[in-house]
């Protein structure tokens, strides 16, 4: 028996979808989602709109209001939204198989719950790969007091289009994961010494390995805006604008700059920060930052290069309409080093400079498959093809590329929450391993693939608080978010002032950790976001129980 084709693959005319979004806002709104026709910077196919538009529409609340979202799906398959970042009851959070059962075709949900928070978030679909497809916005809540700190504010969303189904993306990685690889080192190429090459060979494995879908594919986009549409982002001079970077891509980290204005960092994650003033800042998958800017008077470049260096958004911030700010060129390809490896302590991490005086490739190729010092919980088998030896905390690491750049970088240890956290200690520790498989391109938790119904699920009791550390198994970097909550990274700034946040960068071969009080009851996802790993398995259902009588709570 075949399936039905959807009517977009049945050859019926689509409508174009419009590039960039409208805005919605109040008590009440109603979204819907629909097939449509795309286009951008010369590449054009399938798309999945709301309200018409990629991405779709902002949707702008404020602190303390109750809001109420019809969602309407116009497609020939299930959909959901989750809104990225919002605390809410978890019947709401928007994912089939653990919060709720998904919208069927044709059919409507409401969304109901109040707005207990405020700042930079955005939503998307939790269904299949539909985010890649264009089913993502902005999210805006307003505080309930007025921000004197800024004249303008403007909504920066980075993502990609991809004229390629999504379907045929995750099976081409699934044939070969370096499939949209265009910048793979040969063996004869390159400055890299005989034993460095010798060593990277023997793990199969390539130092240029860096994102698994890339500019080969992929157009870059700001506000839906290919890097040659001109987005313009006005302001006059002498003004304050913050800038809501959000990255809703489903796969690329970007490295963010505006040659020649600084940036004051007043939020991540939509959580309010001290201020901290960069030149540059890497933002991943799921992630966002606010920043404060002040330009001189003139056109600067805003640019969001994609962390390989496969392509770039770019607008132009300017006080002359209609002119174009001339973007820097695009920066030389990156390379892997051995801390990417889990190799952390071992000898000259800088690059290209890797010392392998302490020892051959053979041996390190050996020790990179010890699985001998994995917890008892970890499923040794096909998912897992490497093991971190020694992998380090990095939460001080820019970001692959930025660590030699001679500009100030935004780390995770620059990030102080602005106001102060209740200081508790957890009261329990977890590790938990993320793990792949490269070349088949298998990606989990522990090494057990994620599947709703059979898999175990991560248990916390209500406002239990717990000290998680990740650990990277692998040799890409994962954005591994928690829904409905906000967990404080582990980064130096003293327990009190450790940021909140929704999603955290797990550099290659590396750990993160942060500290996080289970108070919102409920089955809520965890996962990396980068799309296509999540869709390979990299997912857990964290569960918080039980629920809170009457009257108590948080
Ligand atoms: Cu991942």
């Amino acid at each position: 028996m075949s399936l039905p084709l959807p009517a977009w693959a049945r050859g019926e005319s689509l409508t174009h979808a419009k590039q960039g979004f409208g805005e919605v806002s109040g008590e009440k709104i109603a979204l819907s989602v629909g097939d449509h026709h795309f286009a951008v910077g010369g590449r054009k196919g399938h798309a999945i709109a709301v309200n018409g538009s990629v991405p779709g529409p902002l949707v702008r609340l404020k602190e303390g209001q109750n809001v109420r979202i019809d969602v309407t799906n116009n497609l020939d398959e299930d959909t959901s939204i989750h809104w990225h970042g919002l605390l809410l009851p978890f019947q709401f959070d928007g994912v089939p198989g653990v919060s709720f059962p998904g919208i069927k075709p044709g059919e409507t949900f409401t969304y109901e719950f109040p707005i207990r928070q405020n700042g930079t978030y955005w939503w998307h679909s939790h269904s299949g790969l539909q985010e890649q497809a264009g089913h993502y916005g902005p999210l805006i809540i307003e505080s309930a007091e007025p921000d004197p700190r800024y004249d303008r504010d403007y909504v920066v969303l980075l993502s990609e289009f991809t004229p390629r189904h999504p379907h045929e993306i995750a099976r081409l990685l699934k044939v070969g994961e370096h499939y949209f690889n265009n910048q793979m080192q040969t063996a004869t190429e390159g400055d890299m010494p005989v034993s460095e090459r010798l060593m990277w060979g023997g793990m199969r494995m390539n130092p240029r390995d860096i994102s698994d879908v890339t500019g080969s594919t992929y157009t870059f986009l700001m506000n839906g805006h290919g890097p040659m549409d001109g987005l313009e982002y006005l302001f006059a001079p002498g003004e304050k604008v913050r800038l809501r970077v959000i990255n809703g891509s489903a796969m690329t980290f970007f490295n963010v700059r505006i040659p020649g204005v600084p940036m004051t960092v007043i939020a991540a994650d939509g959580m309010e920060v001290a201020p901290v003033e960069v030149d540059e800042f890497q933002i991943a998958t799921a992630e966002t930052y606010d920043v404060i800017v002040a330009p001189p008077a003139g056109s600067h470049a805003l640019v969001a290069e994609a962390m390989d260096r496969s392509g770039m958004g770019v607008a132009s911030l300017t006080s002359h309409k209609g002119h174009r700010a001339t973007p820097p060129p695009q920066r030389e390809p990156v390379t892997l080093t051995m801390a990417d490896m889990g190799m952390g302590s071992m000898a000259g991490m800088d690059h290209g400079g890797m010392d392998h005086g302490a020892m051959g490739h053979g041996e390190m190729d050996h020790s990179m498959r010890d699985t001998s010092k994995l917890p008892a919980d970890v499923k040794v088998g096909p998912g897992l093809d490497m093991v971190s030896p020694m992998p380090m905390d990095r939460m001080d690491y820019p970001g692959l590329g930025l660590d030699n750049v001679d500009h100030r970088v935004l780390r995770y240890t620059d990030l102080k929450a602005k106001r102060m956290n209740p200081h508790r200690m957890p009261t329990r520790q977890m590790e938990i391993h993320l793990t792949g498989n490269m070349e088949r391109y298998m990606w989990s938790f522990d090494g057990k693939k994620f599947s709703a119904v059979t898999d175990d699920p991560i248990r916390f009791a209500y406002d239990e608080r717990v000290r998680v550390k990740l650990v990277n198994d692998t040799m890409m970097a994962h954005p591994i978010h928690l829904h409905g909550h906000f967990f404080e990274l582990v980064n130096g700034a003293g327990m009190m002032n450790q940021p909140l946040k929704h999603t955290v960068i797990v550099q290659p071969g590396s750990t993160a950790t942060f500290d996080v009080t289970a108070n919102e009851p409920g089955d809520w996802a965890f996962h990396c976001h980068l799309l296509y790993h999540m869709h390979a398995g990299m997912m857990q259902t964290v569960t918080v129980r039980p629920f809170p009588a009457a009257g108590e709570g948080a």
